[in-house]
């Protein structure tokens, strides 16, 4: 471990790159484990001693191991306040900051049925239309509300950048393989923006190559 002693436990191109984002954001150097779905590494003993479903990420820092993405990142953000990256308790859009923070993963599980159906089914005939067509559609209409506020403002706060854009924005980078964004340009315009960031630069340089999308758009398909 290093130093500082962060380890991050990290799939490419899952939620794991919300917490090494967020933690270039404030700076910090963590070490970055990877690990590969595909091949079993979420499945082995010694994984599973850290996140007890075997899922991404994990995040030890200050001697304790963490696991859920939204719960690192509240942490991170409040252990680091001079970063202001999070209103405290108390403070003005305390209460959207969480509710934005946390709807990332409303957004997130429909994504994650998607890529069960339309990429990690070991043969096509397994997958479902029905199900595929409605959790599009669901998450199309995941993404209506965020059309609107971006519409309005910068920023998940109107304050500015958080913590809780480092959940969504990540986020919609897997959203735009299910659902075309050409339908929603204020989320287009906010996706540009916080891509732009150096944080989330650095942390895709980190990462490497996203792994499992082999195509830009996945359609529904017939049956
Ligand atoms: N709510 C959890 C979900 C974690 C999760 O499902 N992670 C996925 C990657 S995005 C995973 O590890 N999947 C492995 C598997 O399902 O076997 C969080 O936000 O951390």
């Amino acid at each position: 471990m290093r130093a500082d002693g962060i380890r991050l436990h990290s799939v490419a191109g899952s939620r794991s790159f919300r917490v090494l984002w967020l933690l270039y954001e404030l700076g910090l150097e963590p070490e970055v484990i990877s690990y590969d779905i595909a091949k079993g590494d979420l499945r082995n003993p010694e994984f599973l001693g850290l996140s007890p479903a075997g899922r991404v990420p994990v995040l030890e820092i200050d001697r304790q191991v963490l696991f859920e993405s939204g719960a690192i990142v509240e942490y991170l953000a409040e252990t680091h306040p001079q970063a202001g990256l999070a209103p405290m308790p108390g403070e003005p859009e305390r209460a959207k900051y969480l509710t934005w923070l946390h709807y990332a993963e409303t957004v997130g599980v429909l994504i994650q049925n998607l890529n069960l159906q339309q990429v990690f089914l070991p043969d096509p005939s397994m997958r479902s239309p029905t199900v595929i067509g409605i959790e599009v559609k669901r998450l199309a209409i995941s993404l209506k509300p965020l059309e609107r506020l971006f519409a309005a403002q910068d920023y998940l706060l109107a304050r500015g950048f958080s913590a809780a854009d480092t959940m969504m924005g990540f986020t919609l980078e897997s959203a735009r393989h299910y659902v075309h964004f050409d339908r929603f340009p204020a989320l287009s315009a906010y996706k540009a923006r916080i891509e732009a960031r150096p944080a989330y630069q650095r942390a895709l340089e980190t990462e490497g190559l996203q792994q499992f999308y082999d195509r830009e758009f996945y359609e529904v398909p017939e049956g």
